[in-house]
């Protein structure tokens, strides 16, 4: 099982240049947090962004929270990229049809192909949804993630639509993986990143439910923790709460190894 290899065994092997990449990242940072760096004007990404990209192997952002959003902002948090060595993922969720998720990942005011290495997607418009943003992100060398599930309470991925996401990632070259909760197959790596963890609460009053690194990485074999409040919540040193994560995410990680 791919759960079994090490980040950098993974790494090696993988043909697709963004996966490769992350898990070179993983290995040399001995990390596989992911950042949910959810705050809400340009200044404090950015700032959050500095602080805690020396423990992370992902940024992941939502910037259309930010409310001063301009394109220095997005100039600036790709010199953190290349500064602290971690990707960005944009967590836009793409769900219209293929041309239209065309000119949102491409165009607009954001212009996500052009910085974000990984964004997102529901399969739920059918197939041409992941053609349409291959179509804009292959040429850019970068990667797609399935939302085959999500963490919040009543999410209604589940059966047999988790299993046609798991279908279409397979045979779709451009996807290098999952949002949800385990591995969810063998047939090519395949690589899940698990949003919902944390150490401090069981979940929010709206739906939100947290997991700990050991039962999403240990057990279910997921490759990346994506942690937000847990690290810049309220009362928070997020250094502090980085490295706990860092070392938390990469602790079960090794355990899951047998190390
Ligand atoms: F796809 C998903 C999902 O299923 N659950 C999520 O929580 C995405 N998320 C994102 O992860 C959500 O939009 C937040 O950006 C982040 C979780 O933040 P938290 O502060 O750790 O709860």
């Amino acid at each position: 099982s791919f759960s079994q290899q090490t980040y950098a065994a993974r790494g090696e092997a993988h043909s697709h240049p963004v996966a490769k990449e992350l898990f070179a990242i993983m290995e040399r940072k001995q990390s596989n947090l992911s950042l949910a760096a959810d705050v809400s004007t340009k200044s404090e990404l950015l700032a959050l962004a500095d602080k805690v990209g020396p423990y992370i192997c992902v940024l992941k952002t939502h910037i259309d929270v930010i409310s001063d959003f301009d394109q220095d902002l997005v100039a600036q948090l790709q010199a953190l990229a290349a500064k602290h060595d971690f990707l960005i993922f944009e967590d836009r969720k793409f769900a219209d049809i293929g041309n239209t998720v065309k000119l949102q990942y491409g165009g607009g005011v954001y212009r996500i192909a052009d910085w974000a290495h990984i964004t997102n997607c529901h399969v739920i418009p059918g197939e041409g949804i992941i053609q349409g943003l291959a179509e804009v992100g292959v040429p850019k060398g970068r990667g797609l993630l399935l939302l085959a599930e999500m963490s919040s309470k009543g999410m209604l991925a589940t059966g047999a639509y988790t299993d046609k996401n798991v279908e279409m990632a397979v045979r779709n070259e451009f996807v290098i993986g999952f949002i949800g909760s385990k591995r969810f197959t063998e047939e090519r790596d395949l690589i899940t990143m698990t949003p919902g963890v944390g150490l401090h609460a069981a979940g929010d009053a709206l739906g939100q439910q947290y997991r700990t690194p050991e039962l999403i990485v240990t057990e279910n074999g997921s490759d990346i923790i994506i942690v937000g409040r847990g690290i810049y919540g309220a009362g928070k040193d997020p250094v502090v709460e980085a490295k706990r994560y860092r070392d938390a995410g990469w602790a079960a990680y090794l355990n899951r190894l047998g190390k």
